[in-house]
Protein backbone atom coordinates (compact mmCIF):
# COMPACT_ATOMS: atom_id res chain seq x y z
CA UNK A 1 0.00 0.00 0.00
CA UNK A 2 2.98 2.52 1.08
CA UNK A 3 3.44 5.21 -1.61
CA UNK A 4 0.45 3.71 -3.78
CA UNK A 5 -2.10 6.72 -4.37
CA UNK A 6 -5.91 5.12 -3.10
CA UNK A 7 -7.13 5.10 -6.46
CA UNK A 8 -10.56 4.53 -4.93
CA UNK A 9 -10.31 7.86 -2.88
CA UNK A 10 -8.43 9.95 -5.28
CA UNK A 11 -11.55 8.87 -8.31
CA UNK A 12 -14.23 8.65 -5.99
CA UNK A 13 -16.23 10.91 -8.00
CA UNK A 14 -16.27 8.13 -10.85
CA UNK A 15 -16.81 5.22 -8.88
CA UNK A 16 -20.14 3.45 -7.94
CA UNK A 17 -21.49 3.67 -4.35
CA UNK A 18 -19.90 0.59 -1.91
CA UNK A 19 -21.76 -0.65 0.67
CA UNK A 20 -19.06 -0.77 3.80
CA UNK A 21 -18.72 -3.48 6.38
CA UNK A 22 -20.73 -2.93 9.44
CA UNK A 23 -17.95 -3.12 12.78
CA UNK A 24 -19.44 -5.29 15.22
CA UNK A 25 -18.92 -4.91 19.29
CA UNK A 26 -16.59 -5.35 20.60
CA UNK A 27 -14.42 -3.05 17.99
CA UNK A 28 -12.11 -0.86 19.59
CA UNK A 29 -13.10 1.23 16.72
CA UNK A 30 -16.19 1.86 18.28
CA UNK A 31 -15.31 3.06 21.31
CA UNK A 32 -12.93 6.34 19.71
CA UNK A 33 -14.04 10.23 19.87
CA UNK A 34 -14.71 11.15 16.10
CA UNK A 35 -13.05 14.08 14.71
CA UNK A 36 -15.13 16.67 13.28
CA UNK A 37 -15.04 17.20 9.55
CA UNK A 38 -13.12 20.66 8.53
CA UNK A 39 -14.66 20.66 4.80
CA UNK A 40 -17.21 19.06 2.68
CA UNK A 41 -15.63 17.68 -0.62
CA UNK A 42 -16.69 14.74 -3.39
CA UNK A 43 -14.53 12.47 -0.98
CA UNK A 44 -17.16 13.05 2.44
CA UNK A 45 -19.84 13.51 -0.30
CA UNK A 46 -19.16 10.14 -1.60
CA UNK A 47 -18.77 8.70 2.29
CA UNK A 48 -22.25 9.51 2.27
CA UNK A 49 -23.81 7.78 -0.30
CA UNK A 50 -21.73 4.73 0.85
CA UNK A 51 -22.88 5.08 4.21
CA UNK A 52 -26.89 5.61 3.10
CA UNK A 53 -26.20 2.49 0.88
CA UNK A 54 -24.82 0.61 4.18
CA UNK A 55 -27.11 1.39 6.26
CA UNK A 56 -30.68 0.82 3.62
CA UNK A 57 -28.61 -2.67 2.80
CA UNK A 58 -28.46 -3.79 6.29
CA UNK A 59 -31.14 -2.84 6.61
CA UNK A 60 -31.19 0.07 9.26
CA UNK A 61 -32.72 3.52 10.21
CA UNK A 62 -28.88 5.47 11.20
CA UNK A 63 -25.82 5.05 10.61
CA UNK A 64 -22.42 6.54 12.10
CA UNK A 65 -19.20 6.60 10.01
CA UNK A 66 -17.27 4.86 12.87
CA UNK A 67 -19.72 1.44 12.36
CA UNK A 68 -17.76 1.89 9.01
CA UNK A 69 -14.26 2.60 10.86
CA UNK A 70 -14.01 5.93 9.79
CA UNK A 71 -13.08 8.08 12.43
CA UNK A 72 -15.34 11.56 11.54
CA UNK A 73 -18.37 13.15 12.79
CA UNK A 74 -20.21 11.90 9.64
CA UNK A 75 -24.00 10.32 10.35
CA UNK A 76 -26.71 9.32 8.00
CA UNK A 77 -30.79 8.78 8.78
CA UNK A 78 -33.47 7.40 7.14
CA UNK A 79 -36.53 7.01 9.61
CA UNK A 80 -39.16 6.58 7.43
CA UNK A 81 -39.05 3.06 6.68
CA UNK A 82 -40.64 2.77 3.59
CA UNK A 83 -39.45 0.22 1.11
CA UNK A 84 -40.56 2.52 -1.75
CA UNK A 85 -37.79 4.61 -3.77
CA UNK A 86 -39.68 7.48 -4.52
CA UNK A 87 -40.74 7.72 -0.47
CA UNK A 88 -37.06 7.53 0.97
CA UNK A 89 -35.67 10.53 3.37
CA UNK A 90 -32.22 10.09 3.37
CA UNK A 91 -31.08 13.11 6.03
CA UNK A 92 -26.87 13.43 6.44
CA UNK A 93 -25.78 15.17 9.41
CA UNK A 94 -21.93 16.65 9.32
CA UNK A 95 -20.25 17.65 12.73
CA UNK A 96 -24.04 17.59 14.68
CA UNK A 97 -24.30 19.07 18.14
CA UNK A 98 -27.05 18.95 20.29
CA UNK A 99 -28.03 22.04 21.79
CA UNK A 100 -31.05 21.73 23.10
CA UNK A 101 -33.03 18.50 25.13
CA UNK A 102 -36.40 18.53 26.56
CA UNK A 103 -36.89 17.31 30.01
CA UNK A 104 -39.56 14.86 29.02
CA UNK A 105 -38.57 11.49 28.11
CA UNK A 106 -39.06 8.76 26.24
CA UNK A 107 -38.60 5.02 26.23
CA UNK A 108 -37.62 2.97 23.04
CA UNK A 109 -36.67 -0.40 22.34
CA UNK A 110 -33.46 0.48 20.22
CA UNK A 111 -31.03 -2.09 18.29
CA UNK A 112 -27.83 -1.15 16.66
CA UNK A 113 -26.03 -3.08 13.36
CA UNK A 114 -23.17 -3.08 15.23
CA UNK A 115 -24.44 -5.30 17.95
CA UNK A 116 -26.93 -7.65 16.06
CA UNK A 117 -30.32 -9.04 17.08
CA UNK A 118 -30.26 -7.38 20.63
CA UNK A 119 -32.83 -5.33 21.50
CA UNK A 120 -33.46 -3.00 25.02
CA UNK A 121 -35.41 -0.21 26.17
CA UNK A 122 -33.35 3.08 26.46
CA UNK A 123 -34.54 6.02 27.86
CA UNK A 124 -33.45 9.14 26.42
CA UNK A 125 -34.75 13.20 26.13
CA UNK A 126 -37.88 12.70 24.25
CA UNK A 127 -37.29 15.96 21.92
CA UNK A 128 -33.62 17.76 21.16
CA UNK A 129 -32.29 20.21 18.50
CA UNK A 130 -29.55 19.77 16.42
CA UNK A 131 -27.38 21.87 14.76
CA UNK A 132 -25.11 20.72 12.01
CA UNK A 133 -23.74 20.95 8.71
CA UNK A 134 -25.88 19.85 5.77
CA UNK A 135 -24.38 18.13 2.47
CA UNK A 136 -23.59 21.55 0.50
CA UNK A 137 -21.80 22.87 4.28
CA UNK A 138 -24.34 25.42 5.36
CA UNK A 139 -25.18 25.74 8.83
CA UNK A 140 -28.69 24.07 9.94
CA UNK A 141 -30.92 23.00 12.81
CA UNK A 142 -33.33 20.57 12.94
CA UNK A 143 -35.88 20.15 15.78
CA UNK A 144 -36.66 16.12 16.31
CA UNK A 145 -39.09 14.26 18.38
CA UNK A 146 -40.54 10.70 18.32
CA UNK A 147 -38.22 8.44 16.35
CA UNK A 148 -35.89 10.92 14.94
CA UNK A 149 -35.13 12.15 18.23
CA UNK A 150 -34.02 8.53 19.66
CA UNK A 151 -32.33 8.02 16.71
CA UNK A 152 -30.77 11.43 16.35
CA UNK A 153 -28.93 10.86 20.15
CA UNK A 154 -28.40 7.20 19.17
CA UNK A 155 -26.44 8.20 15.83
CA UNK A 156 -24.63 11.39 17.90
CA UNK A 157 -23.35 8.77 21.28
CA UNK A 158 -21.59 6.51 18.23
CA UNK A 159 -19.64 9.76 17.54
CA UNK A 160 -18.76 10.03 21.09
CA UNK A 161 -18.23 5.83 21.32
CA UNK A 162 -21.02 5.41 23.51
CA UNK A 163 -23.49 2.46 22.02
CA UNK A 164 -26.65 2.10 22.93
CA UNK A 165 -26.46 -0.61 25.95
CA UNK A 166 -24.10 2.19 27.91
CA UNK A 167 -27.88 3.24 28.75
CA UNK A 168 -27.99 -0.15 29.89
CA UNK A 169 -27.87 -1.42 33.63
CA UNK A 170 -23.67 -2.42 34.16
CA UNK A 171 -25.56 -6.17 34.88
CA UNK A 172 -27.13 -5.99 31.23
CA UNK A 173 -23.95 -4.43 29.41
CA UNK A 174 -21.80 -6.62 31.00
CA UNK A 175 -23.15 -9.64 29.74
CA UNK A 176 -24.09 -8.35 26.25
CA UNK A 177 -20.29 -7.25 25.90
CA UNK A 178 -19.01 -10.48 27.25
CA UNK A 179 -21.14 -12.14 24.44
CA UNK A 180 -19.81 -10.68 21.45
CA UNK A 181 -16.39 -10.93 22.67
CA UNK A 182 -16.68 -14.74 23.12
CA UNK A 183 -18.45 -14.48 19.65
CA UNK A 184 -15.52 -12.80 17.83
CA UNK A 185 -12.77 -15.02 19.75
CA UNK A 186 -14.65 -17.69 18.48
CA UNK A 187 -14.79 -16.95 14.96
CA UNK A 188 -10.98 -15.69 15.04
CA UNK A 189 -10.03 -19.40 15.96
O1 LIG B 1 -31.39 0.50 12.53
C1 LIG B 1 -31.39 0.97 13.68
N1 LIG B 1 -32.55 0.97 14.38
C2 LIG B 1 -32.71 1.68 15.55
C3 LIG B 1 -33.84 1.42 16.31
C4 LIG B 1 -34.05 2.10 17.49
C5 LIG B 1 -33.17 3.05 17.92
C6 LIG B 1 -32.03 3.31 17.19
C7 LIG B 1 -31.80 2.63 16.02
S1 LIG B 1 -30.38 2.99 15.08
C8 LIG B 1 -30.14 1.45 14.28
C9 LIG B 1 -29.00 1.54 13.29
C10 LIG B 1 -27.72 1.83 14.04
O2 LIG B 1 -27.10 1.01 14.66
N2 LIG B 1 -27.30 3.06 14.01
O3 LIG B 1 -26.19 3.40 14.68
NI1 LIG C 1 -26.03 2.01 16.33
Amino acid sequence: MGGFVDRRAAFSYLTAMAIRDILILPDPALRKVAKPLADIDDGVRALMDDMLETMYAAPGIGLAAPQIGIDKRLIVLDVSKTEEEDEKEPMVFVNPDIVWTSDETALYEEGCLSIPDYYEEVERPAACRVRYLDRGGDEREIDCESLLATCIQHEIDHLNGVLFIDHLSKLKRDRITKKFTKARKRAAA
